[in-house]
């Protein structure tokens, strides 16, 4: 119980004219907003380039999403050289391929925007699908967030299949787990790093 403050006997309080009830839902609302500033979320990025200057392409990707209010760049993996997936050998250049780690307060369709603006600046064209691309921003995993929404499925639902995304995301986090997959490290063993080369000439910078 609160007792009156001795300058105002109880019947004197000030009353202040600006201050309103405040509705629960609006509380509720921003208290979710403030646990989720105080408790960054984790998230794991492929990023993939084709067309290009493939590594200076990349090497952007990592700048601006840590350029981005509310993403840090946490871990940035080696980069590997693997084969086109998904369409006739030969027919498309071989991609460099990387993974980056980040802590985000950023909502899983918000840091998606972010994903499309990057790939908008590098001039991304879609004609056709698994085409040739400058840079392709995917989110393989949102802290453990499973999600069938087509306009972001997550986990990325082709990761799990993927040497070009486990090799690079084993390196830089081997306990890590695709979650509804399991461990990293069983996905890797069972589809193995074939058509995926470390190329240890090159290097992706952690932004300071
Ligand atoms: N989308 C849904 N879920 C996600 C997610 N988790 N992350 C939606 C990002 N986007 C997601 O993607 C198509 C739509 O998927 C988007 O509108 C988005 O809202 P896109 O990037 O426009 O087109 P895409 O990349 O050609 O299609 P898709 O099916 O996403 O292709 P993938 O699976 O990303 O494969 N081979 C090698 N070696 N290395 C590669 O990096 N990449 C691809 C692209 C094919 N072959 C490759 C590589
Ligand atoms: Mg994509």
């Amino acid at each position: 119980m609160t007792s009156p403050s001795p300058e105002y006997p109880s019947e004197q309080q000030p009353v202040d004219p600006t201050v309103q009830p405040v509705p629960a839902a609006v509380t509720a609302r921003v208290d979710a907003a403030d646990s989720t500033l105080q408790n960054p979320r984790s998230a794991v990025i492929a990023l993939g380039s084709n067309l290009g200057n493939r590594l200076e392409t990349l090497q952007g990707a990592v700048d601006a999403l840590e350029d981005t209010p509310g993403v840090r760049v946490k871990a940035v993996s080696p980069v590997y050289e693997t084969e086109p997936w998904g369409v006739e050998p030969g027919s498309q250049s071989d991609y460099f391929n990387a993974v980056v780690l980040v802590r985000t307060t950023l909502p899983p369709s918000s840091l998606l925007e972010r994903a499309h603006a990057i790939e908008e600046a590098y001039l991304r064209v879609r004609t056709e699908r698994w085409g040739p691309r400058t840079i392709d921003v995917d989110i393989v995993a949102y802290q453990g967030v499973v999600s069938g929404d087509p306009v972001l499925t997550l986990p990325h639902p082709r990761a799990h299949e993927r040497g070009f995304v486990l090799v690079p995301w084993y390196d830089v986090d081997p306990a890590a787990e695709l979650p509804g997959h399991g461990p990293v490290a069983d996905l890797l063993a069972a589809v193995g790093r074939d058509g995926v080369l470390l190329r240890p000439d090159v290097e992706l910078r952690l932004p300071e």
